[in-house]
Parts: C-alpha cells; sequence; structure tokens
C-alpha cells in the first residue's frame, strides 16, 4: 500500500546518528536488530559510554568530600551535571534539581517526603487512569500511611484521552494532582500546561511523570508551570541508575528529608541531625557519580541533536508505523489516531497471543514489549490482559518499520497456520 503520509527527507537523523549507537549495529538470531523497545530502556551513543569510562579512569573519587585532586574533578562533573539537567529542564535554579536512581524514585521521593508533611486523613491525590504503576502505587502507599484518598481522570476510550469535563469536581479539596506527560502504554500526550494551570488556580501541587517525553522533545518546567518533574537518564540515552527529580524551590525547602545518611546534613549530634539545604538534603550517601556524568554527556548529545528534530524524527516513525500497522484486519490500535503522540504504538491482533508475537519477532531480530507495560489498571479499563508494543527512538527509521510490519506477517501466518 502507498504510505499517505509525506515521504521522509532523502536521508534522516536516524540514518546520520545510527552509527553513534553500537548495539544498533549487531545482529539477533542472525537478522540485524530492529530495536523497538525504547519505551522501556535507550540505547547508548559512544559519547556516554566514552564519558563513564573516562570517569572511571581518569577522575573516579568520591564528591563533595576530599580535598585532593581526583575528589574535586568529580565533584566539578557531578555538579557540572546538575547544571546541565537544569538547563535541559529550563529549570530556574540548579538547586531545584535532585539526583534520583530515576523516575521511580523521584516519585517516591516526592510521595513519601512532601507527602508525609502535608496530607491529613480525607485529603484527595488527583491521579489518571493511564499512570504507570510508579506513578500510583507510591500514592496508593502515602494514601494508606496518612488516610488520604485517591481520586482518578478517566481514559476515554481506546484513544486513550484524558476526559476532563469532571475535573473541576475531582480537584476540588483535592491537595495533589500528578499525572503524565505521556503515556508509556497509549501514547497519548497530555495537556501538562492546561492541567498544572488548573491545579495552580485551586491550590494544588502537580507533579509531572516525563518518563516517557525527556529526551523525546524540549522540556520546560517553567512554561509547564509544574510543582515537581520525575525523570529517567536511560529513557534519554544515558545510563541505567540515574534520574532527576525537578521540584520547586519553596517545595523542596519546606519538605523534610527523605532518606538520611552522610551528605545531606550540616551537623550531627547522638539525638538529632541539621540539614542540608536542598539539593544535597534529599542526596543522602555516595550519589551515581558516574551515572550522572553519562547522563550529562547524554544531555550534551540530545542538545547537539537538537530536542525538535529528535521529536519530528520519532513523531515521523510513528505516524508511519501506526498507518502501516492499520493494514492488518482486525487489529486494535490504542492511542490518540490524530495529532501529537508520543513515540509508540500498542495494539492487540485478533486471534494472537501477545507473548507468542514478541517471542517469534525476536527470533527474526525485532525488539518489542508485551504486556500491560506496569498500567495495569488501565489495561483493565481497556479490557485487555495484554498489548504489543512498538516503541521508537530518533535512530529509528521508516525502513525499520516496513521490516516490522514484514516479521508480524510472517508471525500471523506461523501463528494462525493461514496464507
Ligand atoms: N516505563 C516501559 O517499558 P523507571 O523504571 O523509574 O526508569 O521509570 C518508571 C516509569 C514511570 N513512568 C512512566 C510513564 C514510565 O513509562 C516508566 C517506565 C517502562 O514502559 C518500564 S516499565
Amino acid at each position: 500500500m502507498q504510505s499517505r503520509l509525506a515521504s521522509p527527507p532523502t536521508t534522516s537523523i536516524a540514518d546520520a546518528l545510527r552509527g553513534d549507537f553500537p548495539a544498533l549495529a549487531q545482529r539477533i538470531n542472525g537478522h540485524p536488530l530492529v530495536y523497538f523497545d525504547n519505551a522501556a530502556t535507550t540505547q547508548k551513543p559512544r559519547a556516554v559510554l566514552d564519558a563513564m569510562r573516562r570517569h572511571y579512569e581518569e577522575d573516579n573519587a568520591n564528591v563533595h568530600r576530599g580535598v585532593h585532586t581526583l575528589g574535586n574533578r568529580a565533584t566539578a562533573a557531578y555538579e557540572g551535571a546538575r547544571d546541565r539537567a537544569a538547563a535541559f529542564l529550563n529549570a530556574p535554579a540548579r538547586e531545584e534539581i535532585i539526583f534520583t536512581r530515576g523516575t521511580t524514585e523521584s516519585l517516591n521521593l516526592v510521595a513519601t517526603a512532601w507527602g508525609a508533611a502535608h496530607l491529613k486523613p480525607g485529603d484527595a491525590i488527583v491521579l489518571t487512569e493511564m499512570e504507570h504503576h510508579s506513578n500510583l502505587v507510591p500514592w496508593q502507599l502515602l494514601a494508606r500511611r496518612t488516610g488520604a484518598v485517591l481520586r482518578f481522570i478517566p481514559v476515554l476510550g481506546d484513544e486513550g484521552r484524558l476526559d476532563l469535563t469532571g475535573l473541576d469536581a475531582l480537584l476540588r479539596g483535592a491537595r495533589l494532582l500528578a499525572f503524565t506527560h505521556i503515556s508509556n502504554a497509549l501514547g497519548t500526550v497530555n495537556p501538562v500546561a492546561e492541567l498544572c494551570e488548573r491545579a495552580r488556580a485551586a491550590g494544588i501541587v502537580t507533579v509531572v511523570d516525563a518518563a516517557q517525553s525527556a529526551g523525546h522533545m524540549p522540556l520546560d518546567v517553567r512554561a509547564m508551570g509544574c510543582d515537581f518533574l520525575a525523570c529517567s537518564g536511560h529513557k534519554a540515552c544515558g545510563p541505567t541508575g540515574i534520574g532527576v527529580l525537578y521540584g520547586r524551590r519553596e517545595l523542596l525547602e519546606a519538605m523534610p528529608p527523605y532518606q538520611g545518611g552522610g551528605e545531606m546534613i550540616t551537623r550531627v549530634t547522638f539525638e538529632g541531625a541539621e540539614y542540608q539545604a536542598p539539593p544535597h538534603k534529599f542526596e543522602a550517601g555516595t550519589p551515581n557519580i558516574a551515572g550522572a556524568v553519562g547522563l550529562r554527556a547524554a544531555l550534551d548529545y540530545l542538545g547537539q541533536v537538537g530536542l525538535p528534530a529528535i521529536h519530528a524524527q520519532i513523531q515521523d516513525v510513528t505516524a508511519y508505523a501506526r498507518e502501516r500497522l492499520s493494514e492488518f484486519r482486525g487489529i486494535r490500535i490504542f492511542g490518540p489516531r490524530e495529532g501529537a503522540r508520543g513515540g509508540l504504538v500498542s495494539v492487540v491482533l485478533p486471534g494472537v497471543h501477545a507473548l507468542d508475537l514478541a517471542t517469534l519477532a525476536d527470533q527474526q531480530g525485532v525488539a518489542i514489549r508485551v504486556g500491560h507495560h506496569c498500567t495495569q489498571p488501565l489495561h483493565d479499563r481497556l479490557g485487555v490482559p495484554a498489548t504489543a508494543r512498538a516503541s521508537f527512538s530518533f535512530y529509528n527509521t521508516r525502513a525499520e518499520v516496513d521490516r516490522f510490519v514484514t516479521v508480524l506477517e510472517r508471525v500471523i501466518r506461523m501463528l494462525k497456520g493461514s496464507p
């Protein structure tokens, strides 16, 4: 079938940049790798791998402690990464950037530290029905500890947009609104600025889960108007084990610490402790220094490529994938049909078990994810136990989508035993 979409430029940024990612060059089960599991984690460019290796070979030391040269270099690298992350998010101040293990820990930090100080029985926390377990379970735990209650913004049908018609009622009397920027299961892009503005007008604190948008598009916490934002380095070409929590300074200053230990104190006696100011108050113990170095290299790399160009490439490949997949008879495709969408397509194929599909696709070199993608309540709402998800980065191409479609056709023939 002829694509209705405009032809891509003769050479896309994907073609130009794929060579920067060593993992993409390999063959899997005798086939060139098609890596379509980027929503789970992205591959890493050589610049990130080199920066981390160089750090361990030349600058390795603990931070904020030593007066020796390596300690000073490590501290400069770690704090330099904080500056880079602040610029990446357009945060007003570097002190508003806390390094964590990733989105999950960032969200748990807010739920634990902010929640403990602010919630009382009966207070409402508003979430959406499309949240990843990382932006659901910490709030459930908090609700159990404090007696707060959870409310949910509904998701509309398979297109997966939020139903905002009852938002005012849901926000009434609430203390906090936490929601994902981009759904990892549907690809829905939520209207962050609008949601934050409406919450702010009602005096409600906002938390944005940017796990799926960081590294995919320019992010600007000032334009979003959020109070907190969480993201992971590993979904934005950085290493695993490092993430960021942005928090508005006044809120961070008023919050108790998350964990206790070295580095987060100014003075300790047997009876008690005085704490550092943010961000150090929230970074107990030796941090992931090499991870921060790798994250900085990743953000520099993304900056050099250009986030608008990255966004455009991901949009193009996603729209193309959605169009090609719609050729399959009876396929159920989730997520927005039109307009902005995240870089993924989730589907259910009639009569094809998602796990079989992913296993057979892998045998032909194609990596996709199947299951509930850590959004089990959403899948309950959609009435499906599992979907098959192809998720894209800017190094993916339309040609890879074509290969994926060919592999799918073959897999379906094998599973159904029909031509
Ligand atoms: N989603 C996926 O395959 P961590 O694991 O902390 O880096 O990120 C958690 C997380 C939070 N929110 C959203 C919207 C996410 O997509 C994720 C991670 C992966 O969809 C792994 S389950």
